[in-house]
């Protein structure tokens, strides 16, 4: 090999290695962007995050198979987004309901190029992941997470297709007072950003109210032995004991509490109002109260429908998010075929643009990226199932009647 060609060798090399450098360099946003075409399809990749083990994967399952649910539609349908096929991909990771966890999975899903994440499921991983998605420019749209910090922090990424737990926890406490004619109340909350803050917007609304609170205690969301809390707490003797968590410590909290004879009613929110919590609590879950933050499902337009092919796909029932989830990855999509574009510069805009009627109901956004006229409804355990008791906000064909006295 003459010396010129040793260095046209040289400088092939060298171009190819600055290549790859620069494919290895490039920004996740860009990466995104840049989806694999196969086939003269375009390839797009959407993120959902849930704890898919752990105490409360249950859940974590249920919103997963929402977003497989609305994926495996959009692909059935055939979307055309500027012109082109496209074919949507999930790429679903495990949180464990874990915050640091939560941010090394959003990392993850940055780097492997979604253009959007419909997650978390839990407000305590959903918060510290948001700075991840808001960084990267990616739309994050949660189905199930309540705090209503995730969308106070300013950043333009950040929505939720339910309500939160101001409208939530005031909700819950006008119920008690005005509903079940509390006087007294006693509040137990898992210290996780989602139950402490439930806790202190209904102890808010209990005061609001006149009500007083009688105890505040405080356990984790692993536990499952509240024998000595609820020792201390009946002594208090309250009307109503709140709980501010999931059904994993629901259930076993409504059994201890029938095990040591005490007569208050257990009152909580989205958290544990599930099919788990009656198979948990067993008849223990009998005339106790928690609430949604949406509508009733014989009031959401497309349920029916949704839940049938959902257990005929699946075969399993719908625990409580799944609908939300499919809406959300719904949302996404929507906005990306009125931008014309799956390139989440382009079309993040057009998510705070929405007015779309999902399964779960009219889904349009405040500046904020929360829900507007979101619905709450309180449910009781009648007869093994959870039954309407009444819902507050929402559309106006949602409203229920109030119950002044149900017991
Ligand atoms: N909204 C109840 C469960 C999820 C969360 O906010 O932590």
């Amino acid at each position: 090999m003459n010396k010129f060609a040793r260095l046209s060798l040289f400088a092939a090399a060298a171009i190819a290695l600055t290549a790859c450098g620069n494919k290895e360099e490039k920004p996740a946003g860009e990466a995104s962007a840049a989806a694999a075409e196969a086939g003269g399809e375009t390839v797009v990749k959407i993120g959902q995050v849930s704890p898919l083990t752990g105490p409360i994967a249950h859940l974590g399952k249920d919103n997963e198979l929402g977003a497989k649910l609305a994926i495996e539609d959009l692909n059935a349908e055939g979307v055309e987004i500027g012109g082109k096929k496209v074919k949507f991909e999930l790429v679903s990771e495990d949180d464990q309901a874990d915050p640091k966890i939560g941010t090394q999975v959003a990392q993850r899903l940055v780097d492997a190029g979604v253009v959007g994440v419909v997650g978390h499921l839990n407000s305590g991983t959903t918060i510290p992941a948001s700075k991840i998605y808001s960084d990267a420019g990616l739309p994050q749209i949660s189905p199930s997470a309540t705090n209503p910090d995730y969308t106070k922090q300013g950043y333009k990424t950040t929505f939720r297709v339910i309500a939160n737990d101001v409208q939530q926890g005031k909700a819950l406490g006008e119920f008690a007072v005005d509903g079940l004619k509390a006087k007294k109340v006693a509040i137990i909350d898992d210290r996780t950003a989602y139950g402490q803050g439930l806790a202190d917007e209904f102890e808010k609304a209990i005061k609001a109210k006149g009500g007083s609170v009688v105890k505040r205690e405080f356990t984790t969301n692993t536990a499952t032995d509240f024998n000595a809390i609820l020792t201390s707490i009946k002594g208090s003797a309250p009307d109503v004991i709140f709980y501010g968590g999931m059904d994993a410590q629901a259930g076993p909290l409504a059994k201890q509490m029938q095990r040591l004879g005490i007569k208050a009613k257990l009152m909580g929110g989205d958290g544990w109002q599930t099919p788990e919590f009656i198979k948990l609590a067993g008849e223990a879950s009998e005339g106790q109260y928690s609430s949604s933050c949406g509508m009733p499902r014989d009031k959401m337009p497309g349920f029916a429908a949704f839940n049938d092919k959902f257990k005929a796909k699946y075969n399993t029932e719908v625990q409580i998010y799944a609908p939300y989830e499919y809406d959300a990855v719904r949302v996404l999509v929507e906005a990306m075929k009125r931008a014309g574009s799956t390139d989440p510069k382009t079309y993040l805009a057009e998510v705070g643009k929405t007015n779309y009627t999902g399964v779960t109901g009219p889904i349009a956004f405040d500046e904020k990226g929360d829900i507007k006229d979101g619905a709450v409804t309180v449910y009781q355990v009648k007869g093994g199932k959870w039954e309407v008791v009444s819902t507050v906000g929402g559309p106006a064909s949602a409203a229920a009647p109030a119950a002044s006295a149900a017991q």
